[in-house]
């Protein structure tokens, strides 16, 4: 921040709103799942994903309680949580987080400058505190870390990094990758989803309005098109920066059962539904996850004889993304190429997202249609459409 010794009015209106910003933000810090199995996840995590093991924290560096394995991918990190022995609130919570929702995301930990302040504003605008602010040291650093409620049972921890030079946090120590890591299939987090209860998604965009003071982006699933096809609504909340962008869906009546609805009665409530990874290179990228044996939706041929009509050239050959089922979306700033998982569980409930933008900021509103039918296909088969 610029000191000035008088006061002039030098700051541009864009620095008025970063010094007016309540609730500023750095990024994602980690998406935190707690799995029945981390050794095993993490194994998948690293040959399907490509994900780097960067930090270990289990009985072998005295934490007796709980095994965590820390996994990035560029600027991604996943934190892969199982319970050992439960002895605290904390793993009686995860204990009855896996046999209560099956594998599932616990924690959408944000970066922040300050995490004092972050958590004493969420607060005081009504999030409900879980962990109040306090430090955590050891000889890579400190770091203060705070936790506010979101939907369901996940958390948002407020991480203050102030130059830790740790592997992750205190209590971690710094892990070799396990297995013979390639080319970086991802580089970043992109989104994450919410799915919340029929009625619930306004509440929600209306808490991190307040409580973060992030503002909704102009993609949004309306009436119409949740009657006419999608079964769900779904809005984007955002921090200004856009360095974090949280959809939240809500099920919606339509002639066909929500796969919100599906994700709601599997997962026991609301949660995390997928988490969209950004890519340089998707289609290297889908191809290197297919060998390894992730499954994606499958876009029908139907989709790929019409595409050039209205997405126009992309970087990729129409006949490859054909090939990889890679969808399109433009938009007026660009245009973005996504592709979506099965889930990866047996529950139909946690997915992830592969996206690779070229200037669109949207989220593929275009592929709806074919996105959600190929969606409801995997419902049909499992008996719940
Ligand atoms: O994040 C999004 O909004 C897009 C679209 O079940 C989407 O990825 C929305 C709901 C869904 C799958 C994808
Ligand atoms: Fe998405």
């Amino acid at each position: 921040m610029t000191e000035t010794t008088h006061a002039a009015p030098s700051a541009t209106s864009h620095e008025d709103a970063r010094e007016a910003d309540p609730f500023p933000v750095k990024g994602m810090d980690a998406v935190v799942f707690a799995v029945g199995n981390a050794k095993q996840a993490a194994h998948y995590y690293s040959t399907a994903f490509g994900m780097k093991l960067v930090a270990y924290s289990g009985p072998e560096n005295g934490s007796r309680e709980t095994a965590s394995y820390v996994l990035e991918s560029g600027g991604a990190r996943f934190v892969l949580t199982s319970v050992i022995k439960p002895s605290t609130d904390w793993g009686r919570f995860l204990t009855e987080h896996v046999a209560a929702h099956g594998d599932g995301v616990v924690d959408l930990s944000i970066e922040v400058p300050d995490a004092r302040a972050a958590y004493e504003y969420a607060v005081a605008q009504g999030a409900t505190g879980l962990v109040e602010p306090h430090e955590e040291t050891d000889e890579n650093g400190t770091v203060v870390l705070a936790s506010i409620a979101t939907y369901g049972k996940t958390r948002h921890t407020l991480v203050e990094r102030s130059g830790y030079k740790g592997a992750y946090l205190p209590g971690y120590v710094a892990a070799e990758p396990m297995v013979e890591p390639g080319r970086r299939r991802f580089q970043a987090i992109d989104h994450c989803v919410g799915n919340v209860e029929l009625g619930k998604m306004n509440e929600w965009v209306a808490f991190y309005n307040k409580v973060m003071g992030f503002t909704n982006m102009k993609e949004f699933v309306g009436d119409d098109i949740a009657t006419e096809y999608s079964a769900l609504m779904s809005k984007v909340v955002a921090d200004g920066h856009r360095k974090v962008k949280f959809p939240i869906n809500e099920p919606a009546v339509a002639k066909k059962k929500s796969q919100i609805d599906e994700y709601l009665e599997f997962y026991g409530g609301a949660g995390v539904q997928h988490i969209a990874l950004a890519t340089n290179d998707i289609v290297a990228t889908v191809r290197e996850m297919r060998a390894a044996g992730v499954q994606f939706l499958q876009t029908p041929d139907s989709y790929y004889d019409t595409l050039g009509e209205w997405a126009g050239e992309t970087r990729v050959p129409v006949e490859t993304l054909r090939e990889l089922k890679i969808l399109v979306d433009r938009d007026e700033d660009g245009y973005l190429l996504q592709i979506f998982t099965k889930p990866v569980q047996d529950r139909p409930t946690v997915f992830f997202e592969m996206i690779e933008r070229h200037g669109s900021m949207g989220f593929g509103k275009g592929n709806f249609k074919a996105l959600f039918e190929a969606i409801e296909r995997e419902q049909d088969k499992r008996g719940n459409l």
